[in-house]
């Protein structure tokens, strides 16, 4: 990872650090990111899935999909790069972390100051009555996942053309905007309204560090594009800066 001593410096002045991911940060976990070559879900593009209307024209579709990811998650364990960023939130007093992600791997990393954009695939919304479960009965084939009140669940997630929940993207824009240091990670940077996070950071005058194996449509404009796999870099750039040996 190619960073000079100024930057070094730099970095570790910041006092005030906001973290944004997407799903990169997962992909070394083996959870597939969207818009990787291997994509999530053979021939479905996630906006065809990941829509209201496509779950109410085709519930068992969606969710079937949903019970596939959440099976992957269910495998998978937090990697290098999301135990970095739970050391990043011990090492500095002000840090938050905001996911896109919606596999709860930053929890099981151990972080604890979360916002979560686009929800948790782990937990359930009833359409009628809105209660939130986390868990589902077994289901018999062909039923759909059903609330107690008997209306239909669907996952606690945002769908695209929903609106995130707007408590948590009014606390991401705020720590996003009083960031002295904003962390871009694994993520392609086009889904609205986090993909302005970054931009609002560096509007503000923060440090922004992009860590993607990509160059993305940010790229040029973040203060420091560090090219590789957030397992790699991020343990790296801890070391680097703050565990000065
Ligand atoms: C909203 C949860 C409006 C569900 C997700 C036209 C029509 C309709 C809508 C729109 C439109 N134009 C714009 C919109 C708005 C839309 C949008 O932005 N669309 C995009 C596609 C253009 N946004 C919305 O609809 C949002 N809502 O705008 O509401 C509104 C306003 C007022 C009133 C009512 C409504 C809702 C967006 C949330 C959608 N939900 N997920 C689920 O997960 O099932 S989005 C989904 O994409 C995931 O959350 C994911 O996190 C997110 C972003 O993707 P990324 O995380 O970036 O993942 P991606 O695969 O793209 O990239 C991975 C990156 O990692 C790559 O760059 C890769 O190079 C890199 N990488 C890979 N491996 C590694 C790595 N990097 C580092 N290390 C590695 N090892
Ligand atoms: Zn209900």
């Amino acid at each position: 990872m190619k960073i000079n001593e100024t930057d070094i410096e730099k970095i570790r002045e910041c006092k005030k650090v906001a973290a944004l991911t997407g799903a990169g940060i997962s992909a070394e976990s083996g959870v597939p990111t969207f818009r990787g070559e291997e994509g999530l879900w053979k021939k479905y593009q996630p906006e065809e899935l990941a829509n209201f209307d496509a779950f109410m024209k085709n519930p068992e579709l969606v969710w079937e999909w949903y019970n596939y990811r959440k099976e992957l998650i269910r495998e998978v364990k937090p990697n290098p790069g999301h135990y970095a960023l739970a050391e990043l939130e011990n090492i500095i007093p002000d840090f938050t972390l905001i996911t896109q992600n919606v596999d709860d791997l930053h929890r099981k990393a151990g972080n604890r100051s979360i916002l979560e954009l686009h929800g948790n695939i782990m937990k359930n919304k009833c359409l009628d009555c809105g209660k939130i479960t986390d868990s589902i009965g077994p289901i018999e084939k062909g039923e759909l996942p059903r609330c107690e009140c008997g209306g239909l669940l669907r996952p606690d997630v945002v769908w695209f053309g929903e609106m995130l929940p707007q408590d948590v993207l009014k606390k991401a824009f705020n720590v996003s905007e009083q960031s002295d240091l904003f962390f871009s990670i694994g993520t392609s940077a086009v889904v609205q309204p986090a993909a302005s996070l970054p931009l609002i950071a560096e509007e503000n005058g923060s440090f922004v560090i992009e860590i993607n194996t990509e160059p993305t449509v940010i790229s040029d404009t973040v203060s420091l594009f560090l090219q590789g796999k957030s397992g790699e870099i991020l343990p790296e750039l801890i070391e680097k800066v703050w565990h000065v040996s």
